[in-house]
């Protein structure tokens, strides 16, 4: 092995030297852009470690290439593996999340966010790109000398090769010591790059992306039925309280999707002034859940919507609109149709993003009002689309179009990344820190308030208002732990690891007219919405392959179950492997050999989200009914 290492050395050190840097940045930007946090000595070894089978395994790869096409092999390495690094770095500034390879395949609407993109880069990306221009420039200087014109054979490098398998093992090792069964059990994907590395999670990746792809032939009516027994167990236990039973039925249900509104600025005050003055003074009057939480993954606003819809998770990797779009559901719409209810979605953007107008034909929608449907003009636009209040303008002349009774799901815009709004849209002012982002999410927050106020003044002016119950939600967060330190100057406390957890809460609201205010402090999720809504519409089903709970149902577990497998109960939390009480916000501190809380609810938690994405992955409601 030393031969062949000096002999490289020797004759290609401008690979060395190309492959160095490009570990080095590696090991830099874990740091810098991926937040990578060290708690011991054996995670800073597997961090080191880990980029180097890769790197070996493609340093190998092209010394056995032609010798005159060494040079440009290596640079085209470079500048992949480099772009993939920032293409990554970009996506977790917003997304706190690594790119699959089902995110790849969004592509359509990938191009929607590009006004996103630019607003996440920075001065120091140029990093990811400093090392190419030096090699670049070396190889211009003095290419005879970085580059002997020797060919190497197979059997040269066996040696070689054999220490990348050692590297191999050794990382995988390393990474099991540290998280045990960390590939087949964890739906965390920041755990496992930091265990395995950036590059081998995107084989990993592949790996996964053709494992999944064949479930759905080897799945069968047995696996249906194990799922199905287990469900049904869960709606048994919880046949509860009747007490709410039915105060809604037969009305017009309308279901607002509040565009990245997070539950932190309900209530709350930026330069003195209420962030959503209109939402605090519904609240007064409708039931509100405090302790509520987003469950959404990669697919974001869909992924609310599919989890509105079914009461399934989403997938924990790409957007389940866009991967199983011809699955067998049992969605609401379909439910709300067999009731009589004319139902359709109201969404100002076009209507193949997200894939929705594939998706929603076959979750049963009647019909979806999309771009095509509102008129939208250079003066009514911001951002993304139509503003909001144009939108909820014109929706209601939609809605006075359509037969009743009817269930609608409206989906907000303007107060998207990157929080664009112009000058008379801004009832209050922005925030004052080093985010933008975080600046203007204040004003876009306000003006989609002031956007729901005047939906429910022409509701109430037409004469839809006493008919309907109104339920408001938020679809994920809009500030992403990328703006922690100005999150933390604006909330005047450390964002920890606890913190993170609270901020994925989204307010929900039911709004039924003539129906007392009361807050409902029980943790519950998304999940949820589509049994608390029939409960209330007094809407029973046979089919409940499902996992979400009446929220007002006194005999339900209060658990909630986060896409990344991090849960929340009554008394905990548990995020990156840490129990958190919830009485004071730090990790329960416990005697050795003592069981952690939450250790009890781990199984459980891993086995929900696995049935729902074998249900997903498998087809299997197909089987639902046979
Ligand atoms: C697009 C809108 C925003 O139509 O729903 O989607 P998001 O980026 O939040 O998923
Ligand atoms: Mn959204």
């Amino acid at each position: 092995m030393k031969a062949i290492v000096l002999k490289i050395l020797h004759e290609k050190p401008i690979f060395i030297i190309g492959l160095s840097m490009l570990w080095l940045k590696t090991i830099i930007v874990g740091f810098w852009d991926f937040n990578i946090v060290l708690e011991n000595p054996l995670q800073l070894l597997i961090l080191l470690l880990n980029p180097i089978p890769f790197l070996m395994l493609f340093l190998g790869l092209i010394l056995l290439a032609k010798p005159s096409r060494q040079a440009i092999y290596l640079c085209v390495f470079l500048i992949v593996s480099s772009f993939v690094l920032f293409a990554n770095s970009v996506y977790y500034r917003e997304f706190t999340d690594y790119i699959t390879i089902p995110l790849l395949l969004v592509g359509s609407n990938m191009a929607d966010l590009s006004s996103s993109v630019f607003t996440l880069m920075q001065w120091h990306d140029i990093i990811y790109f400093i090392d190419i221009i030096i090699i670049a420039g070396l190889f211009v200087w003095k290419k005879q000398a970085l580059m002997k014109n020797s060919r190497y054979r197979f059997r040269q490098l066996v040696p070689f090769f054999s220490v990348m398998m050692i590297f191999s093992v050794l990382t995988i090792g390393f990474a099991n010591i540290e998280r045990p069964q960390l590939l087949s059990r964890s739906f965390d994907r920041e755990l496992i790059v930091k265990n395995i590395g950036i590059y081998n999670f995107h084989f990993y990746d592949v790996y996964l992306h053709m494992n999944t792809r064949a479930q759905r032939v080897f799945a069968n009516e047995d696996e249906f039925n194990e799922i199905n027994e287990y469900t049904v167990k869960v709606e048994k236990r919880e046949e509860a309280d009747y007490d709410l039973f039915g105060i809604a039925e037969g009305k017009n249900v309308i279901l607002i999707t509040a565009e990245s509104i997070q539950n932190f600025v309900i209530g709350n005050e930026v330069n003195g002034e209420e962030i959503t003055p209109f939402l605090n003074e519904l609240i007064e009057d409708s039931y509100y859940f405090s302790e509520f939480y987003h469950q959404t993954a990669q697919g974001k606003t869909s992924d609310s919507e599919f989890l509105v819809n079914n009461a399934l998770f989403p997938l924990p990797r790409g957007a389940v609109f866009f991967t199983h779009p011809t699955n067998k559901y049992y969605a609401l719409p379909e439910i709300m149709n067999e009731h009589g209810y004319f139902t359709a979605t109201l969404h100002a953007n076009n209507g193949t993003f997200w894939n929705r107008s594939v998706m929603y034909e076959q979750l049963g929608f009647d019909r979806f009002y999309t771009d095509e449907d509102y008129e939208i003009t250079a003066d009514n636009s911001i951002g993304w689309g139509l503003k909001d209040i144009d939108f909820m303008e014109q929706s209601i002349e939609h809605m006075l179009e359509m037969p009743q009774p009817f269930h609608l799901n409206l989906i907000t815009l303007t107060n998207h990344h990157p929080f664009d709004l112009g000058e008379e849209d801004q009832f209050i002012d922005q925030y004052d820190s080093n985010s933008r982002t975080l600046n203007q999410y204040f004003p876009t927050v306000r003006y989609t308030d002031e956007a729901i106020r005047v939906f429910f003044d022409r509701l109430k002016e037409e004469g839809l208002y006493e008919d309907s119950i109104i339920l408001i939600f938020g679809d994920h967060y809009g500030i992403s732990s990328f703006h922690n330190r100005a999150m933390s100057q604006y909330l005047e406390k450390d964002i920890t690891p606890f913190v993170e957890i609270e901020l994925q809460q989204v307010p929900f609201i039911i709004h039924i007219p003539g129906e007392e205010g009361k807050v409902i402090p029980d943790v519950s999720g998304q999940i949820d919405i589509r049994p608390t809504l029939l409960h209330l519409l007094g809407i029973k089903i046979e089919k409940q392959t499902t996992f979400g709970r009446n929220i007002f149902s006194k005999e339900r577990e209060e658990l909630v179950i986060l896409r990344n497998g991090s849960f929340i109960t009554e008394d905990v939390i548990y995020t990156s492997e840490t129990c958190y009480d919830k009485s004071t916000g730090e990790p329960f501190d416990l005697e050795d050999g003592e069981e952690s809380p939450c250790q009890p609810y781990i199984e459980e938690v891993q086995r929900q989200l696995n049935y729902s994405d074998r249900i997903i992955y498998g087809d299997l409601l197909r089987f639902e009914g046979t």
